[in-house]
């Protein structure tokens, strides 16, 4: 690998280090995009998410093979809750509140098999999984000292959904000095309104949060 990869993005090129750089994969649990999890209690139509799924694969595929970093991230709770405030418990009007037992077990808690990470997006052995009790990444876990320990300074950004996780996420990030890339086609929202105007919100300004690629742009500048 070359010491700087530069991947044409909007609002412009963005260059990084591969090996101060990480791929960050958020939430791609079955609680979000199969039926019968956390999505779907909150009225979602979960489906709208798998489009993320084939280009997300290869972009894993690429990235492990240019030895970049891959980081995994899971929202979800103690099987006590006592990591879940009370408002995010109570919130809304869900068909089962986080901790109901569901088809795949209780909505959005550690150690439940809807909780976990698809088969077709899992973990290879020796990747980080980062557990998260709220919709950023940063918030109550280590990646910040993670990610800093290991000179981590770029992220490529990923998985669901994108005004929720995905924004909260690389909001959190950009305050702390990392520069985001997020790829297009391998974030999703459950409302195509939402995918269109979060993506344009991160590149606008000048890239007031980051910056905005396809994976295809990406797999190219890595090739
Ligand atoms: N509801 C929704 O769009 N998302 C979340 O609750 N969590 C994540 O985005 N992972």
């Amino acid at each position: 690998m070359p010491d700087t990869v530069t991947v044409p993005a909007d609002p412009y090129p963005f260059a990084f280090d591969p090996a101060r750089a990480a791929l960050l994969v958020i939430d791609m649990q079955r609680d979000f995009v199969e039926p019968g999890g956390f999505g779907e209690t909150l009225g979602n139509d979960v489906g709208l998410l798998r489009a993320v799924i084939p280009p997300l694969q290869a972009a894993l595929v690429a990235t492990r093979a240019a030895g970049i970093t891959v980081i995994h991230t899971r929202e979800g709770h103690l099987p006590d809750l006592s990591d879940c405030p009370p408002a995010k418990l109570r919130r809304g009007e869900p068909t089962l509140r986080i901790g109901d037992p569901g088809p795949k077990g209780r909505i959005l808690v550690r150690g439940e098999y809807g909780h976990d990470i698809i088969g077709e997006l899992a973990p290879a052995d020796g990747e980080l999984v980062i557990d998260k009790p709220g919709k950023g990444s940063f918030y109550a876990t280590g990646l910040d000292e993670t990610l800093r320990s290991r000179g981590i300074e770029s992220l490529v950004v990923t998985g669901v959904t994108t005004e929720v996780c995905v924004h909260t996420t690389v909001r959190e990030a950009n305050d702390r000095g990392y520069e985001c890339l997020v790829l297009a086609d391998c974030v999703g929202s459950y409302f195509p309104d939402f995918q269109r105007h979060g993506l344009a919100m991160i590149a606008a300004q000048g890239g007031i949060f980051g910056w905005v690629a396809t994976s295809g742009q990406y797999l190219k500048a890595l090739s």
